[in-house]
């Protein structure tokens, strides 16, 4: 694993250009919990999983799950500038014939490792893909990005409970804990507590990212997450949904919204300045 601040600072500004890119291309789709996102995928994909753009299918590769699979424009984002697939397949999103449907799907694009959308059930996948890697005698990692809203289902914690009971320490799930999901707060759909409480009671070892949007607290969380031997890691990240940019964190409601020419021209504004000042 490495990690260099700067440079994974850069690249989740550049995952959030292009994935506004791809949802302004189309005219609006998930944008804020693809935002909420691009720090932690900035990380895993800068220096941490083991992947490679030219053989996606690579036996021994690390999987990335992503059970939130509505944030398939973060995903598409971050598979191209990595050289997955050309970029000019962003502007394709979401349209007949794509190769990068609204939700993520492991026969239509490069990259994709497990199919899902349906929220809840890309939990059992990773468990049962880390479960597999076990039994094979891997060393691989499986990470797997869960949405809080989606910890309603109760798909969630059947898997947590297996996941616990075979030691799949090489598990590390994510919450991207943004404090809203569809069409409210979660405190106002179905409240959650203490996320990390509820995870510890199941058995999972957790550990609570403050600042979920920043590459280098989430980093050291996975360094934490990998010396467990024993227990499958929960990383709780309390980040903000519409992370990155004024207009969509300030938004009440940027679940899935539009994004215009002119929307998309403040946005990188206020990303290229971002990117200038650090
Ligand atoms: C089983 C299932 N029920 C409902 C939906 C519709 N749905 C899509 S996204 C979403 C909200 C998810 O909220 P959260 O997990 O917090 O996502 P984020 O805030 O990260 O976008 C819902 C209810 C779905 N995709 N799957
Ligand atoms: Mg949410």
């Amino acid at each position: 694993m490495n990690f260099d601040r700067i440079q994974t600072e850069r690249f989740a500004v550049e995952i959030r250009k292009s994935l506004l890119r791809a949802i302004a291309s189309k005219g609006s789709g998930h944008v804020g919990g693809s935002l909420s996102i691009a720090d932690v995928l900035a990380v895993l994909y800068s220096g941490v999983m083991k992947v490679d753009p030219a053989d996606p299918r690579m036996e021994d590769r690390d999987y990335l799950v992503i059970s939130k699979g509505h944030a398939g424009p973060a995903m598409y984002a971050a598979l191209a500038l990595k050289g997955f697939f050309p970029q000019e397949a962003l502007d394709t999103l979401n349209r007949g014939g794509t190769m990068l449907p609204s939700h993520t799907d492991r026969l239509k694009t490069p990259g994709i490792d497990l199919t899902t959308g349906s929220l809840g059930q890309g939990a059992s996948l990773a468990a049962g893909a880390a479960f597999a890697d076990k039994l094979d005698c891997r060393d691989n990692y499986t990470y797997l990005i869960l949405g809080d809203g989606e910890l309603n289902e109760g798909q969630v914690w059947e898997s947590v409970m297996f996941a616990v009971h075979q030691k799949l320490s090489r598990l590390i799930t994510f919450v991207d804990a943004n404090g809203k999901q569809l069409d409210g707060t979660t405190d106002e759909i179905c409240t959650l507590g203490d996320i990390a409480a509820k995870f510890a009671a199941f058995g999972c070892n957790t550990v609570a990212v403050e600042d979920g949007n920043d590459t280098e607290q989430i980093y050291q969380a996975i360094i934490s997450a990998k010396q467990e031997t024993q227990k499958p890691t929960v990383i709780v990240l309390h980040t903000v949904k519409g992370a990155g940019v004024s207009r969509y964190e300030k938004m009440k409601n940027c679940h899935s919204c539009g994004v215009t020419e002119e929307d998309l021209k403040e946005a990188y504004k206020e990303l290229d300045d971002r990117k200038r000042s650090l």
